[in-house]
Parts: structure tokens; sequence; C-alpha cells
């Protein structure tokens, strides 16, 4: 069945095919609404009556109706014909950093531009600087972006292949033949991207499951299709690998696809050291010759502890196989991390209201973080300089922050803290007077511009927020974006040995857009002794679950609760706050 995010995604590609195609504004901005609509909504989509939609604020008849299309046959008659309509390698030009619909549309009505290949020559051609409003910056970001892209080809971010494969498991795993499924490598491991997505599954009728596969509604193009290996590539231009595998060989198969390979290296290596053999088969002792025996039973295969355990080692959470160091620290006996889960976080410390460029007003805002069980809420709408995001004036804030102290009283189990997402201007210097930040129960100081700074000049400017005494945490140190743009490049150990030494704390940003701090970032830092916090960056509802993808980097650099804000009980994070007031 079709999952709300599934069914926003076809919104949201209607809006930006309708856009290419130079639908008028009110029909691209109905699209965008209905998406953003659906997404935050509690039920599920496709099983409410169109009636009941039509009712929901951001959907209107049209809209109803395409939802329960969607429902019904798995995509949208609309959506059908304009993805015929726009050449397919548009969807690549569209992936580069500053194009948007309406560029593309430009460069492909004006220009001819299909695909990367044809914006590359058009623009080698002078073609593209010849454009109205295209300057030489202009085109030499496009330039730029499009190296940047080319460097992460193929690579889809976390927050695209995730929803995938859990949409995947859930659909396969309800065939009555199959008795597990699980997705495996980089994306079990929980990296920023990933190249393909790995599917296991242990089915009594591997066939059938199979021909599934292959059949689905999703499936552009099949690669292979075979007894106990399929690939398929989705629509989305994806490629999938699905393999079945004997149940009671499950969790050495689930190891060896997990990965990393570095890692399986290294399990390989430790079970000879102990006369042992480890495959996707399972962990084997060799016999005096050395020697594996046909049809010899394993030592462990079932799950992946009791493969684990015959190695001499603690189960290793999958975003810690990277082989750096976690075999030494997992050594039967040893002290090693526990890594922090979503369900330690307690706290959401950087989100954004409609007084920004928020969804959600203030109450709507505390109740989501309330209803995920949460103590604490910091507010932190934009600064003044992030006009394009509705950054608030110095009268806006005093406003704001009388508006968010008086919901205490309606929240009266959550302590609600008034902050600001404050620009860290590019010479350091904050975009607010120190008087105004004071009045602040809680500042985010964050890089939103001039994010090609030359490395010493990023350090200087972090450092100086660093040590910025109103300053609690700084936000997406760096500014990158994943698969969009490089970001900020500054020494990192300068910076941690300063936040450890003010006690500022150095942000983990979930959004599966930004992860940034990145997960070695965040491994260096956890080392160096720094505080971090993990935020959703919530600027709509469906943000809150972003946090998966925080906390998957917050493992990944070894993070445990006791080195993150968000983890503190009520009083000791109010404790931590006042240090700073
Ligand atoms: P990706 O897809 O590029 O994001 O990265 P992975 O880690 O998912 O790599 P992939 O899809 O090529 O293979 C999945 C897992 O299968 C990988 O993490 C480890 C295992 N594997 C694949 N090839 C080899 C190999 O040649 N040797 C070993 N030891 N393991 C392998
Ligand atoms: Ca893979
Ligand atoms: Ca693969
Ligand atoms: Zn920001």
């Amino acid at each position: 069945m079709a999952t709300n995010a599934e069914v926003a995604a076809a919104f949201e590609e209607l809006a930006v095919l309708s856009e290419i195609l130079g639908a008028n504004v009110f029909k691209v901005n109905a699209f965008r609404k209905a998406a953003r609509a659906v997404e935050s909504l509690a039920q599920t989509a496709v099983d409410m009556e169109v009636a009941a939609l039509r009712e929901i604020d951001g959907l209107g008849a049209s809209t109803a109706a395409k939802v329960h299309e969607f429902g019904v046959g798995g995509t949208m008659a609309e959506l059908e014909e304009l993805r015929a309509q726009v050449p397919a390698g548009l969807k690549e030009v569209l992936a580069i950093q500053g194009i948007g619909p309406k560029t593309a549309r430009t460069l492909w009505t004006e220009l001819g531009v299909v695909d990367l290949a044809t914006l590359k020559s058009a623009i080698d051609a002078g073609k593209v600087a010849s454009l109205p409003r295209m300057g030489a910056k202009t085109v030499q970001n496009m330039k730029e972006a499009i190296a940047f892209a080319e460097t992460a080809r193929g690579r889809i971010r976390i927050g695209e292949a995730m929803p995938l494969a859990d949409a995947l498991a859930t659909e396969l795993g309800a065939l009555p033949s199959v008795g597990r499924i699980a997705y495996a490598g980089s994306l079990r491991r929980g990296r920023e991207t990933i190249g393909d997505l790995d599917i296991l599954a242990a089915s009594g009728d591997p066939a059938r499951l199979m021909e599934a596969f292959v059949t689905r509604a999703d499936v552009a193009r099949v690669l292979g299709h075979g007894e106990t290996k399929s690939s398929v590539l989705t629509r989305s231009g994806v490629q999938i690998d699905l393999r079945v595998v004997p149940l009671d060989r499950f969790g050495a198969a689930l190891m060896y696809f997990t990965g990393s390979k570095e890692h399986n290296i290294a399990l390989r290596e430790r079970a000879i050291a102990q006369g042992m053999r480890l495959n996707e088969y399972g962990l084997f002792r060799e016999d005096g010759k050395g020697e594996i025996p046909d049809g010899a039973a394993p030592v462990a295969a079932a799950s992946e502890e009791d493969v684990y355990a015959a190695l001499g080692l603690d189960w290793i959470p999958p975003t810690m196989r990277e082989d750096r160091g976690e075999v030494a620290a997992f050594a039967r006996g040893a002290i090693h991390p526990v890594p922090i889960e979503v369900r330690d976080i307690r706290a959401e410390l950087h989100c954004h209201t409609t007084a920004s460029d928020g969804s959600m007003s203030i109450d709507e805002i505390i109740g989501r973080a309330r209803d995920r069980g949460f103590h604490t809420i910091a507010i932190t709408d934009h600064s003044k300089s992030q006009f394009q995001a509705n950054g608030l004036d110095e009268a806006r804030l005093r406003t704001h922050i009388r508006e968010i102290h008086a919901a205490r009283d309606r929240f009266p189990g959550m302590q609600i803290w008034a902050g600001s997402e404050v620009d860290i201007l590019s010479d350091g210097s904050l975009d607010y007077p120190d008087d105004l930040l004071a009045e602040l129960d809680w500042v985010v100081a964050s890089p939103h511009a001039a994010l090609k700074q030359e490395p010493k000049a990023a350090t200087e400017r972090l450092l100086r927020a660093i040590r910025h005494p109103l300053v609690h945490v700084i936000g997406h140190p760096t500014g990158r974006i994943v698969n969009g743009r490089p970001g900020l490049e500054p020494a990192m150990n300068e910076l941690y040995a300063a936040a450890k030494e003010h006690g500022t704390a150095l942000e983990i940003n979930s959004h599966h857009m930004r992860l940034d701090l990145r997960d070695t970032h965040v491994r260096a830092a956890v080392e160096a002794g720094c505080l971090l916090a993990i935020d959703c960056d919530v600027h709509g509802a469906a943000d809150f679950d972003e946090i998966r993808y925080g906390v998957l980097t917050a493992q990944r650099g070894w993070l445990t609760a006791a080195q993150c804000l968000n983890c503190m009980d009520p009083g000791a994070l109010e404790a931590w706050r006042r240090r700073k007031r």
C-alpha cells in the first residue's frame, strides 16, 4: 500500500514537471501544498475517503481525487502524461544545486538542454551565459555544482533510499512465503549516500518472490532475474539487488552483505586466526588439513549474534562496521561504546515556525515535540540577514520571544525556550547584537552564506562564534549539502578543541540533505571530548522524522548518549543552558 511519503513524492514530481512545462503558478503551488499536506498527515492518505481528503488543509477536489487514484493504481494519470513530455535526463539537470524547475525549463526550451551532457556543452559553447539574467558568476557556480555532482554520480542520499527500502521490505515481506526480509549494504550501515540497495530475504517459494520483485509497478528495467538473485532499476534510477538465502544461514548472509567489505575482511582474518573460515553461508571450522569438509555444518550462521559470539565478539552495530577499530573495541570483555538510539533523544533544539520559513505555528510545533515524548523544545527562527527565509528583525524577534514564552502556560509539562538560529556572518560576528542575544534563552549560531570561503577564513569565522559567550550550539557547522555543495572546509581539529574549551556544543544536523557534522567529524569530535546536539532543523512536521538519519550519523561517529545534549534530563539540560546566561 502506498505510504504518505510516496504520495507526497508523486505530488512533488507533479509540481516540478508542471513547472518545467510552464504550467501556471497556482497549479504548481497546489501540487506543492498537496505534497506538504499529505506528508504531515497522521493517517494513511490512501486509506481515506475522497470526501475526507478534501477537508484537509492543502488538498482540493482535484488533488484529493489524485490521492485516491494513486491508492488504487500506484500512480496518477497526469503524472504519467507529464513524465512522457519531459526528457528523462532533465532530472539530473534539476539535481544540480542552484538549478530549479524554472531554470531547467529555460535551458531546455531555449538551448535544447535535455541532460547533463547537453548542459555541459551548452555552458562550454557560451550559450548559457548568453541567456537573460545569467551572469558569469552564475555560470561559474553552475559549472562547479556540476563537477561536484559528478563525483557523487549514481549515489542517492539516504533520505531517498531508506523510504524506498522500507516500502519494499513491507511489500515483499507481506508475501506469505517470505519468512524474513531485511536491507543490508551501505543503507544498513547508515551511510549518507547509497550506491545500490541490497535486500535479503528468506522464502519458502523463491521463484514467486523473485517474480513479485521484478514485476513491481516501480520497476523500469530488469537487470537480472534468477532463482536466488535478481536486480532491477527503479523508475527513479535506483538499482535494487534482492538475494534469497536459507533461513538457517540468514545471519551470516546479512553480515556478509551488510559489509563493509573492509569490516568483513577484518572478521575473516580473525576467523582464520582461530582456525575457522567465514563466508556468506556461515562460520566453519577447518579440519586437520586446514580445509572445510564438503557439507560441513557451520559453527554459527543463523543469527549475527551467533556468528559474532563464535568469533569472540559482542554484536557490533551495523553503523560501526567500517574497520575503524570496532573489531578490537568489541572483543569479548572489552568496554565498548553503546551508540545512541532514536529513543534516547528527548529534546529538539533547532526548529523554525511560521515566524520565519517554517510551516507550523508555535503551538503546533510544541505540540508535535510533546507528542514525541520530548521534554524540551527550543524555537530558533532565522535572524535578519536571512531575508529570503523571512528572518526576524530585532522588533519582530522581541515580539516572538514574548509569544513563545506565553505558550508555556498552555504546555505546562514542557520546557520551552525562545531561541534564534542566528547567522554567523562571514567575519564570524553574529547577526544580532549581544544585548538581544542575552534576552534569548537559547542560541544556535549557523553559517548560511559565504560558504566558499578559504579554509583559514572559515576557521577564524567559526572559532569566533564558538568562543562567543552567548552561543550554545553551532548549527550545521560546515553548511555542506550532501551531493549538493562541499561547504566550508575549516581546520576541524581547532574547532573541536575550542568547542570543548568554551563549552559550546556542535550540531549534527539530522536533515538528510545536510548531515552536518558528518560521520567522520562526529567521531573526531567525540574523541576530542566535545558535546554534540542532534537536531532536525524542523521546518515542517515531517522533519521530526529526519532524526533517524542524524542518529545513524551519530552512531557512525561512535557517539553515546552521555555526550549528547538531546539525551540529558530536563534539569541537566537547563543547568547546561544557564551556564551561557
Ligand atoms: P554502496 O552500494 O556502494 O553504497 O556500498 P555497499 O557497501 O552497499 O556495497 P555493495 O552494494 O557493493 O555490496 C554490499 C555488501 O556486500 C558490501 O558492503 C560487502 C559485501 N561485498 C560485496 N562485494 C564484496 C567482496 O568482494 N568482498 C567482501 N568481503 N564483501 C563484499
Ligand atoms: Ca549497496
Ligand atoms: Ca549491491
Ligand atoms: Zn540553518
